[in-house]
């Protein structure tokens, strides 16, 4: 080596070495890129199954049998002079599949086995489209209405006056497209987090017999920027979704086929004979403490999804033991729901252990509307 490229060669060395070291001591801010626009297409059917509202066959929230309470609701009587149905009934459900065929379930989660009766989470970040392949496995008219989401007349999916083609209403063994778009408007506000809930549910019959049925989910849609390729919101670590609701028997489409399948001893049937016994108080379609999954870590950033629907009993207030929320700003343990509510609250758990959830509605906490949750 020269002389000359000797020098030159430790002076790139030195070049080098302190570049490296300016690199190091400049700290930027990291730019992240918002998860490009995506089409998100979801299978769903609705289906007819037997669901029951307590499987567990007991009071899981007193850790105790069914009290004379917990009996109107829960037990069956088939025949006498006072019948119930009791905490089995034919319901209809959204389910996920996994392609148009129809045929395979798609497996739902340990993280998301707390959804209960309700259907997939449909998810969507702002500026993604979604679209719903719907399949009507039921005996009844069903469809699908999206709350929050940009859709056209013919992907409302409601029956009323508004010029609908097609959509409205499916028949048994009917398919149809769906497609939404996330707008701005579907995303958080600027007094919101990073993602908020909207309501999905059919929207076939005036009286909602469809909806009573068993029909409804949630939807999911984060800020741009903030949601990751899933549209799951990236400041969260663990997110649950609850919904309030006297699911009310005697207004379900298959209130005649559960009097014939469950009270066969009762001749003449009156629905109101079934007034009390038949208003289910759920929460996510089940009752006394046997929602499963409601399970976090403590410290985890945990976002609570809170829905309710229904008819004017429907006034329910959410109410966490244990730990506190932060809803809008606010500190609190107990929300405030109205039928079609959607609220978005977040938990930091700091508190471990397994802690009441349940309405604090007196009449509704005795009937069954609770749960359990854990921090462990
Ligand atoms: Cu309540």
């Amino acid at each position: 080596m020269t002389k000359t490229k000797k020098y030159l060669f430790v002076l790139s060395v030195i070049t080098l070495t302190f570049s490296s070291c300016k690199k190091e001591k400049i700290t930027l801010p990291s730019v992240e890129e918002p998860a490009p626009p995506k089409t998100r297409v979801y299978y769903i059917a609705a289906v007819e199954q037997v669901w029951d509202y307590a499987p567990t066959g007991m009071d899981m929230f007193m850790g105790t049998p069914f009290d004379m309470n917990d009996s109107v609701y829960a037990v069956n009587l088939p025949t006498g002079i006072t019948p119930r149905i009791g905490r089995k009934n034919i319901k209809a459900r959204f389910v996920e599949y996994t392609d148009t065929t129809f045929t395979t379930p798609k497996i739902v989660s340990s993280e998301w086995q707390h959804l209960g009766m309700l259907g997939p989470v449909i998810r969507a970040n702002v500026g993604d489209s979604v679209i719903v392949y719907f399949k009507n496995n039921t005996t009844i008219n069903t469809s699908i209405h999206a709350h929050g989401l940009l859709y056209d007349v013919n992907s409302e999916g409601a029956v009323y006056n508004n010029g609908a083609i097609s959509g409205a209403s499916i028949a048994p063994n009917g398919k149809y497209m769906y497609k939404y778009f996330a707008r701005e408007g579907s995303g958080p506000g600027t007094n919101q987090g990073s993602s908020i809930v909207w309501l999905y549910h059919s929207h076939v019959a005036m009286d909602e017999s469809d909806l009573y049925a068993g029909l409804m989910g949630a939807i999911i849609v984060s800020k741009k920027g903030m949601g990751d390729d899933n549209a799951k919101p990236k400041d969260v670590d663990r997110e649950f979704v609850t919904l309030f609701m006297v699911l009310n028997e005697n207004s379900s489409s298959y209130l005649a086929q559960n009097i014939t399948a469950y009270c066969p001893g009762f001749t003449n049937p009156n629905p109101d004979d079934f007034a009390e016994s038949n208003k289910k108080h759920t929460i996510n379609g089940m009752f006394m403490g046997n929602l499963p999954g409601l399970i976090m870590n403590k410290g985890e950033r945990v976002r609570w999804y809170i829905l309710a629907l229904g008819n004017e009993v429907d006034l329910h207030t959410p109410h966490w033991h244990g730990n506190t929320v932060t809803f809008n700003g606010t500190n609190t343990d107990v929300l405030e729901l109205l039928p079609a509510a959607m609220l978005t609250a977040d938990m930091r758990p700091d508190n471990v252990g397994t802690w009441g959830f349940h309405c604090h509605v007196t009449d509704h906490m005795l009937a069954g509307m609770t749960a359990l949750y854990k921090v462990q």
